[in-house]
């Protein structure tokens, strides 16, 4: 009864043109006065205005053009305010009202609320509501001008600063924008400033602001800016268009960052950094979600969507672009290969059980749980394709289109397809499935190899076929860019790469003239997101490791032979020796990238495996599978002693801590070495590390390389004693407990952990931190008594009523409950029906929940 439909879309019936509004801020009771300038956009055929409006948002008064209407044409009901068409003019009007909130009441952190004492807003999807009433949809678009009265010394709103006088500022944004890109910020803040020139010679100011004291950690987030503003000009022609760029840093905040115009709000833990508190990788995020955000100001922003069924216009093609700029950064070829990772770790996850749905949902009861690794990563991923298949010309054309065409609109995928239609001359109407079908397609390849006299000929033969999801049972052939090349017995590559283009549910290629019999290098960068599998002994794999010159295939190949062997061993199976002794002859090769290595070398996660186990038809057991784990890691740092402890010491860095690629790539490898060698050293290196290293990445590494061993108390003390104050630190030692703890005991560990007085549950972080933390344990969140299951059921009851969108995202823990044995679906359901049962369940967690009952 609550379900919005994409095929309901129909236009706003009035226009509106200017909003204006004026705040006076106060903790309780802030007072907002909002002035729409609406038009009917039928005047011949009158409507009701309908407007959005949370229940925390008291209306205090209203007006239509300075007139009080009759009380009996207006009606509050539910989320909503409605003006009866009898009360409206015909023509354009001025709609005034004044409203009431308490941010300090709004713990939720959407709409108006207050951290650290200082106001902020999130309004994306539908924060605006609780602001102030208005038609909070992405396409109704306005200029507006917003005045902050307040006593706090910094007070923010979007656009171009218009006046300041002492507790009073006014901001005009001058590009028409919905109300989710709406921010206000108001406190005591410092900022970190510096300027940018646009290559047509606007003078940008640029200010990221945090709180007094924490300004010596900000700088690698304005460095990340600046490289950012510059690659959107040099890759994409695209420039800034206001005078300031303001980001602020917020301790509570629901997701990582908000692309707000001209005003970015950002998770503080993607904005401070030192050596000392972020790790390697914590720099590699704030670099690419700064550029995201960054980004969205042309594609989100300049363009938006026309409904949030098309969310992933806007974040499939941002995730596309933070993507290449961090491959343009650093490594593209370690980029591709986390990526990848990360598409399978959560996207194929979601795609697979039963909460999958398409890059483009057609329908949702809360948007808020639609923003999904479907809509961000796996929206890139079709992009990525799109880019495959018209080549990177076409794609510089469609986009010049795109930002041409569209600029000041609020889109949708048809638009967005017809422009690679337009400036390509090619037909999408079968690509589109991708947009439009959840699930994620396997892919099977069969070799035929005919020897002859003269040369001989290899066919391939592809079957695709996409498994049920709910609600999609029919599953019609995708469009799939298989990129492939050959090489041949002696390691040489006969075939440099080239995409096939699949359409069909069955397809063969043949590849003739060939003197012996090639071996094939397939889905090279992995050119769709699709599940491969074909026939391959383990000693092909170990070749392709060998020689393979795609770095993705590569890396895969040794990812398979890895997968292998643990499945192997997870089944009680006889092991072959063929990974370990590949992985060897790889670290030992110089040449090759360290970041590289340390991804060949650090063994698929526990999770990964059980999934690899699950596609194959058998019921993961996630205890055998900790087990084999154990063992292949263990096995891998015994064969290879000396060589990793060779490698311990050759890739320590010199010279003082530098976050760029180079320096971590190092490092990576070096803690990835770290992880096996204290399976068997006693954790004597570790120790020795987590007390003379002065960098996040190396302590948290040692720790965590302590605690999977069951050692680490003195050092979990250390840091506690080191960092208690620092927020994002501690964040660091609630999560990786429960993480690293052995399984039998991770439970127990995030339940005691969860009494202390620090666990303050009501910040996203600290929250994200500990329950986050044990989900992430794969066999200790899925222990055989169902204690993992119980603890995050617990905490998700519990955090429900105050913070519904972090509620229901982290019920995502249980996604997979169905593929497990009886026992623990059992407990699992169990737990997921206690949260059901719940009197007065967020519309969030509910939707959730009953998806995954279902
Ligand atoms: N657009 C925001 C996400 C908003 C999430 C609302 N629940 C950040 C981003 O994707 O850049
Ligand atoms: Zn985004």
């Amino acid at each position: 009864q609550n379900v919005q439909f994409l095929a309901d879309y129909r236009p706003y019936p009035f226009v509106l043109s200017s909003t204006r509004m004026t705040f006076r801020l106060s903790a309780t009771d802030t007072r907002v006065l909002t002035a729409l300038s609406l038009a009917p956009r039928h005047p011949d055929r009158p409507e009701d205005l309908v407007l959005d409006g949370g229940k925390g948002v008291r209306l205090l008064s209203l007006t239509i053009d300075g007139a009080v209407p009759d009380p009996a044409h207006v009606r509050r009901e539910g989320e909503t305010l409605t003006i009866t068409a009898a009360a409206l003019p015909r023509h354009s009007f001025l709609l005034e009202t004044e409203v009431g909130i308490d941010p300090s009441a709004n713990t939720a952190f959407e709409g108006l609320y207050i951290s650290n004492e200082m106001f902020c807003t999130q309004c994306e999807a539908e924060g605006f509501r609780h602001i102030t009433f208005y038609p909070d949809r992405p396409d109704v678009m306005a200029t507006f001008h917003v005045t902050i009265d307040s006593d706090l010394p910094v007070l923010l709103s979007n656009g171009n600063p218009v006046g300041q006088s002492q507790g009073r500022a006014e901001w005009h944004d001058p590009w028409p924008k919905p109300s989710y890109l709406f921010a206000l910020v108001a406190g005591d803040l410092v900022a970190v400033s510096d300027s940018f020139t646009t290559r047509s010679g606007r003078k940008v100011a640029l200010n990221v602001w945090v709180r007094p004291g924490d300004q010596d950690r900000a700088g690698f987030a304005m460095e990340s800016l600046i490289k950012s503003m510059k690659w959107d000009e040099d890759v994409y022609g695209r420039e800034y268009d206001l005078d300031v760029f303001n980001i602020v840093a917020v301790d509570d905040f629901n997701m990582g960052a908000m692309e707000n115009k001209g005003l970015n709000i950002f998770n503080s833990k993607l904005v401070l950094a030192s050596p000392e508190t972020a790790t390697d990788g914590d720099y590699e995020r704030i670099e690419a979600v700064i550029a995201h955000e960054y980004f969205h100001n042309w594609t989100g922003n300049r363009i938006t969507c026309r409904d949030w069924f098309q969310l992933c216009l806007k974040e499939g093609l941002t995730v596309f672009r933070d993507q290449q700029f961090t491959s343009d950064m650093r490594s593209a070829a370690v980029k591709r290969i986390e990526d990848v990772q990360a598409l399978r770790a959560r996207q194929f996850r979601e795609d697979q059980g039963p909460l999958a749905h398409p890059p483009r949902p057609d329908r949702y009861e809360e948007i808020n749980n639609f923003y999904t690794a479907t809509v961000y990563e796996k929206g890139a991923e079709v992009i990525g394709m799109l880019k495959r298949l018209v080549g990177d010309d076409g794609y510089r054309r469609a986009l010049d289109l795109y930002f041409n065409r569209h600029d000041g609109d609020a889109a949708t995928i048809e638009d967005w397809l017809k422009v690679f239609e337009d400036a390509t001359g090619r037909d999408l109407t079968q690509f589109k499935r991708w947009y439009t079908d959840a699930g994620t397609p396997r892919l099977t390849m069969a070799e035929d190899w005919q020897p002859a006299e003269a040369g001989g000929t290899l066919a391939l033969t592809f079957t695709q076929e996409t498994p049920a999801t709910p609600r999609q049972t029919e599953k019609l052939p995708r469009v799939i860019p298989i990129a492939l090349g050959l090489i041949g017995p002696n390691g040489d590559e006969v075939a440099p790469t080239q995409v096939l283009e699949m359409t069909e549910a069955k397809q063969s290629f043949t590849f003739d003239g060939l003197g012996a019999r090639p071996v094939v290098s397939v889905l090279r960068g992995f050119s769709a997101p699709v599940i491969l599998s074909r026939r391959l002994d383990d000693a092909t794999r170990a070749f392709l490791l060998a020689h393979d010159t795609d770095p993705f295939a590569r890396w895969e190949a040794g990812r398979d032979l890895a997968l292998s062997a643990l499945i192997a061993a997870s089944q009680g199976q006889p092991v072959t020796r063929d990974y370990v002794e590949a992985i060897g002859r790889l670290i030992a090769d110089d040449s090759a990238d360290p970041a590289f290595r340390a991804l060949c070398l650090s063994l698929p996660g526990e999770e990964e495996i059980a999934t690899r186990l699950f596609n194959q038809g058998i019921t993961p057991d996630p205890d055998a599978i900790h087990a084999a784990r154990e063992s292949l890691a263990r096995d891998l740092a015994e064969t290879h002693l000396d060589l990793l402890s060779r490698l311990y010491t050759a890739m320590t860095v010199e010279g003082p801590y530098r976050p760029d690629a180079a320096d971590a790539a190092r490092r990576s490898l070096r803690n990835a070495v770290l992880a096996l060698l204290t399976r068997i050293d006693g954790g004597e290196r570790a120790e020795v590390l987590f007390g003379v290293t002065g960098n996040m990445t190396e302590r948290i590494a040692a720790l965590t390389a302590l605690l999977r061993r069951g050692r680490g108390q003195a050092e979990l003390t250390a840091l506690h004693d080191l960092f208690a104050d620092n927020r994002l630190v501690m964040d660091k030692w609630f999560s990786v407990q429960p993480m690293a703890a052995p399984p039998a005991q991770a439970a127990q560990v995030a339940r005691s952990l969860s009494q202390r007085k620090d666990f303050d549950w009501k910040n996203p972080n600290r929250f994200r931190a500990l329950i986050g933390g044990l989900s992430a344990n794969h066999a200790g969140f899925h222990a055989a008594d169902g204690s993992g299951y119980d603890f995050v059921a617990d905490w998700l009851m519990r955090m429900d009523p105050v913070n519904p969108q972090i509620a229901a995202r982290m019920s995502t823990a249980f996604e997979t409950w169905t593929r497990y044995d009886a026992g623990r679906r059992a407990k699992a359901l169990a737990a997921l029906e206690r949260i059901a049962a719940v009197q007065g369940l967020s519309k969030n967690t509910r939707e959730m929940v009953s998806r995954m009952i279902a």
